[in-house]
């Protein structure tokens, strides 16, 4: 495995490519091109400017996180096949600049959902934290404007204001798209990508909805064992594969994530690795990376992605906001550092113990 830390360019991030050369291990970042829109052909200049930025401070571009999909795609519109040339565009682009990995998620109208972005911990930092009844009590749009309001100045990923203007309008086109709808969209959206993907060995890495389960009646599929294998069946390629996010198909307590990771062995081409402290079945908190402070045995995951010989880039995933820190919530410099360290200490124990037997 690669250790990497997400970094969203440096006119957005508050976090500096020269801190992140600094973290123990970290060799790396997933970067994307930030100002581009969903369906946006990427320029190459933009891509080598971005890579060349990187390199220049030490550090690889692992992978992008993400080149995101059009609702056109999602939704199975006339105009989809438009979108799609521009991806594969995109994806040729990528792969000519040597970029291996690309991380996308298949999520109608939100990206992941949390009910908040500053919940106070009994150690006073702050985290995201996802209650559902606080979910089940407000709509849409009003979601939209309380993300806004707390995100200490930055803009999220997946909240971007051009998006919230639209979100009753997205309602609507998604009307149709159910379950079955939005499986069948996805395999002809990869079918069409992936003699690029083989051209110029990409590997895809779809990113599972988060929280796992429909939230506002919109389908969500890429949320359990059955369904991702499911994916993997119907358009079976290596380069079509998964990012294996811990914080997100571990919001629903029956995947069990070593066993998912296992049965997932070849097809995982990035990992996230948090932890989640639950409070009951439909409240949690983003923890601490460490085991002992959230619900994940974070030592089971790792081994489980050791056995299988993962190789590809992990990043630790949200921090908590600790040490006066302001930042993009979750995205601040000092936990996920302390994240990236744990996890590469976990990483070298099993890898010892592992060489000693
Ligand atoms: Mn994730």
């Amino acid at each position: 495995m690669q250790m990497t830390l997400r970094w969203y360019g440096s006119k957005y991030d508050t976090v500096t490519l020269k801190q992140i050369r600094q973290i123990p291990g970290v060799t790396g970042v997933i970067s994307t091109l930030y100002g581009t829109a969903p369906g946006e052909v990427w320029e190459m200049d933009d891509i080598l400017a971005l890579k060349k930025e990187i390199e220049d401070a030490g550090l690889e571009l692992a992978g992008i996180e993400s080149v995101n999909i059009h609702d056109a795609i999602k939704i199975g519109s006339p105009d989809r096949d438009m979108y799609i040339e521009n991806y594969i565009t995109t994806l040729e682009r990528l792969g000519r600049a040597g970029i291996h990995m690309v991380c996308y998620n298949f999520m109608p109208v939100f990206d992941w959902t949390r009910s908040e972005l500053a919940r106070m911990r009994p150690d006073g930092s702050t985290v995201l934290a996802y209650n559902q009844e606080a979910i089940d009590a407000i709509v849409p749009e009003q979601m939209f404007e309380s993300i806004a309001g707390d995100m200490n100045g930055t803009v999220m990923p997946g909240w971007e204001p051009e998006r919230m203007a639209r979100v009753k309008e997205l309602f609507e086109l998604y009307k149709d798209v159910d379950d079955e709808k939005l499986f069948e969209n996805l395999k002809y959206f990869l079918e069409k990508i992936m003699p690029v993907c083989d051209k110029y060995d990409i590997n895809m890495a779809i990113h599972p909805d988060d929280p796992a389960w429909s939230v506002f009646g919109l389908p969500r599929i890429i949320i359990n064992k059955e369904n991702i294998l499911r994916m993997m069946k119907m358009v079976d390629n290596k380069h079509n594969g998964v990012t294996f996010c811990s914080g997100s198909y571990g919001t629903n307590l029956e995947n069990d994530l070593p066993d998912m990771i296992r049965s997932l062995k070849g097809r995982i081409h990035f990992a996230h690795v948090r932890n989640l402290k639950f409070n009951s079945p439909t409240d949690f908190e983003e923890a601490a990376h460490l085991s002992s402070d959230g619900t994940f045995d974070m030592y089971e995951i790792m081994r489980a992605l050791y056995d299988i010989g993962f190789e590809g880039p992990i990043r630790p995933d949200h921090g908590r906001m600790i040490w006066d820190e302001v930042a993009m919530p979750g995205y601040g410099l000092y936990d996920r550092a302390l994240g990236a360290t744990y996890l590469n200490g976990l990483w070298e124990a099993i890898e010892k113990s592992h060489k000693n037997n």
